[in-house]
């Protein structure tokens, strides 16, 4: 068997983190590695669907990911997950809940302005108009990683070499 670890992403929203989890995890899989994603969409939906934007909410919102997270890495599961999680602290605080030598800080590096030109979702178009309230980059911090173990910069870098950045980092640890 393979070592199992917390593959963390942070970033801001359309930074590109759930994109490149998506990826890694499709490459893990292929190497018969067994994965499981935690998103927005499975978790913010679920059980955190009682969780807003405010600060501690957030900050709870990222305590009981890790803890299911810290569940799924004990289970043997390389966990994949994408989520803002803005605060420095916060980060500490998984590490703190999963172990140290299980977690990967991956910081998405991918600029506001980038981000705001993207809009997905349209949310920073609403934020700038004070439609949405909190808004990370506009109306609430984000606390980048002072030294992450990857950090991708997608402003001027192809997916390809990113998801490969992260593949290389991670499959030595694995072993
Ligand atoms: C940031 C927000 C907000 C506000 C809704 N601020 O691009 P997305 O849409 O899919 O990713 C964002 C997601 C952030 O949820 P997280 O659980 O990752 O945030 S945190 O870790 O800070 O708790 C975005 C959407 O939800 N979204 N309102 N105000 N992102």
């Amino acid at each position: 068997g393979h070592k199992s670890l917390l593959l963390w992403f942070t970033g801001l929203s359309g930074s590109g983190k759930s994109t490149l989890a998506n990826l890694v995890e499709t490459a893990l899989y292929k190497e018969g590695i067994s994965t499981f994603s935690l998103d927005g969409d499975n978790i913010r939906k679920g059980i955190n669907k009682d969780l807003s934007f405010a600060p501690n909410d957030r900050t709870e919102n990222i305590r009981r990911i890790a803890e299911i997270a810290n569940l799924m890495v004990d289970a043997g599961v390389v966990t994949l997950a994408a989520f803002v999680s803005p605060y420095i602290k916060d980060r500490e605080d998984i590490k703190t809940i999963v172990g140290a030598d299980n977690f990967i800080e991956i910081y998405v590096n991918t600029s506001l302005e980038e981000c705001e030109r993207r809009d997905v979702k349209g949310l920073y178009k609403k934020a700038r108009a004070g439609e949405i309230k909190n808004m990370t980059g506009i109306s609430a911090p984000y606390e980048a990683p002072i030294n992450p173990d990857v950090e991708i910069k997608t402003d001027d870098q192809s997916i390809e070499v990113s998801v490969q950045t992260i593949l290389d980092f991670i499959i030595q640890k694995l072993k």
